[in-house]
């Protein structure tokens, strides 16, 4: 196989519906400050059994696609005896290696870091490859201050991204390019916009320079959120609106997929920007998906707490928020928050005064019909179906309510066919279960 055919079949497996990946790759410091603030002593035992736990998780391989490794868990072996590399490979996860080696101050931008690594990475890679490793992971960090990340600082990083890139596809292994623009901070989601937006299209422009072929590497980003010591947090559709405005203009489509990282967002609010996203833009030009370490690992290590009585429950734990990603991964994730026994029978989310969805992110097709009947609409219809899908699209594209007119013109009606199944066009806007429009808007569609 050539490397070209290498790089295609490692993105094949990775990029698959309802699938992310693991990020399981916290090196020493880090996972001993995760073990600690749960009361896990970190050893190389603890830090064995505890990725063992999640790579025999049962049914793991349903939701996860790949799972980036330290460079530590590459040569440490299952209770059993079997390399952790290969418990992974039978779940169907491909393996994956982080690659940098940490951060320093960057020189003359004060504030600003840069990773290293680079040298003796070409050999490292042709290393982890014969172990297994079939994609890498390399992180820049991007702090958000008054006068960060600087000019030098997002040029320094993406020319070091995009060396990194080029030397892994060299070696016939996938890079995952990971710009984390940091959530520490006070500072607003518009801030956190600008400064992704400028992160991003000098990493695009580097990897350009280096040739890097933007359909055989992974992007791995921060979501577009406010700092968290913000007041108060967006919610879940603001935050899709404002991620996919962004990426759109920065990030090509040629890009298979997108990987956010949970970057200190809680486990719920991570699945739920990430539902929010597929459900709202289920053409987004990429897949949009999951990499998380955190939002998918925080539950199962609590529950663990070093003990060998607590890994069923601690496995459990991991799976579940696994399958709540898996269903994010597709806009489901009101769905898989139910328990499994009452799934289909939608129980409402909470609602504003004008009937709308506090949380837009929570709307589904069993809310929808939820909805529906909570309006004394009776069963959804085609009909009714084909007006929900063209108001969710044209607010998908354009962030706005539509004419109505329009929308119905485009099936041979006017608005009164709207009016006549919704009750008001307003109510279609309702059971569609879009954000508030806006005052302006909402008189418009209560008149119809
Ligand atoms: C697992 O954490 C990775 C970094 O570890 P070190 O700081 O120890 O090098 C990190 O790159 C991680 O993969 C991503 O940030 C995603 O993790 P979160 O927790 O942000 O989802």
């Amino acid at each position: 196989m050539n490397s070209q055919d290498e790089l295609n079949t490692t993105i094949k497996a990775l990029v698959q519906d309802r699938k992310g990946i693991l990020a399981a790759d916290e090196s020493v410091p880090t996972i001993s400050k995760r073990f600690k603030a749960v009361g896990i002593e970190s050893t190389e035992e603890t830090r064995r059994a505890y990725r063992e736990l999640l790579l025999t998780a049962p049914g793991i391989g349903e939701f996860i696609s790949g799972v980036i490794l330290f460079e530590e868990t590459l040569g440490q072996k299952a209770a059993d005896g079997t390399l952790l590399i290969e418990v992974a490979q039978r779940a169907g996860i491909v393996p994956g290696i982080k690659v940098d080696k940490g951060t320093i101050a960057l020189a003359n931008a004060p504030g600003d870091m840069v990773t290293q690594g680079l040298d003796g990475l070409a050999e490292r890679l042709a290393h982890y490859k014969i172990q297994g490793a079939r994609f890498a992971k390399w992180r820049e960090i991007y702090p958000i201050t008054p006068t960060n990340p600087t000019r030098l600082g997002m040029t320094a990083n993406a020319e070091v991204l995009a060396r990194y890139a080029a030397i892994c596809q060299e070696q016939g292994i996938v890079p995952i390019v990971e710009p984390e623009v940091l959530i520490d901070g006070e500072h607003s989601i518009e801030r956190c916009a600008e400064v992704t937006e400028a992160v991003l299209s000098e990493v695009f422009t580097a990897l350009c320079r280096h040739r890097v072929s933007l359909e055989r590497m992974l992007l791995k980003p921060n979501m577009i959120v406010p700092g968290k010591a913000h007041q108060p947090k967006s919610p879940a559709h603001d935050v899709a609106r404002m991620t996919i405005e962004v990426f759109r203009r920065v990030v090509p489509a040629a890009v298979p997929s997108i990987n956010f990282l949970s970057g200190g967002l809680s486990p719920e609010d991570a699945s739920s920007y990430l539902n929010a996203m597929n459900a709202l833009y289920p053409h987004a030009p990429w897949a949009l998906s999951f990499s998380y370490a955190r939002a998918l690992q925080e539950p199962a290590m609590a529950a663990w707490r070093g003990l060998a009585e607590n890994v069923g429950a601690a496995q459990h734990a991991f799976c579940e928020r696994a399958r709540c990603n898996s269903a994010a991964r597709c806009g489901q994730y009101g769905d898989a928050i139910q328990p499994p026994v009452t799934k289909g029978v939608a129980p409402l989310p909470e609602l504003d005064e004008n009937g709308l969805l506090k949380d837009p992110g929570t709307w589904n097709e069993s809310v929808a019909s939820a909805l529906a009947a909570q309006s004394g609409l009776g069963e959804l219809t085609e009909d009714h179906w084909k007006i929900i899908r063209a108001l969710r699209e044209y607010y998908g594209k354009f962030g706005v309510a539509p004419a109505m007119n329009q929308v119905c013109h485009a099936y041979g009606r006017d608005w009164r066919w709207a009016h006549d199944l919704f009750h008001t066009c307003l109510g279609a806007w309702r059971v569609a279960g879009l954000p508030d429009p806006g005052e302006e808007a909402k008189s418009y569609l209560n008149d119809m």
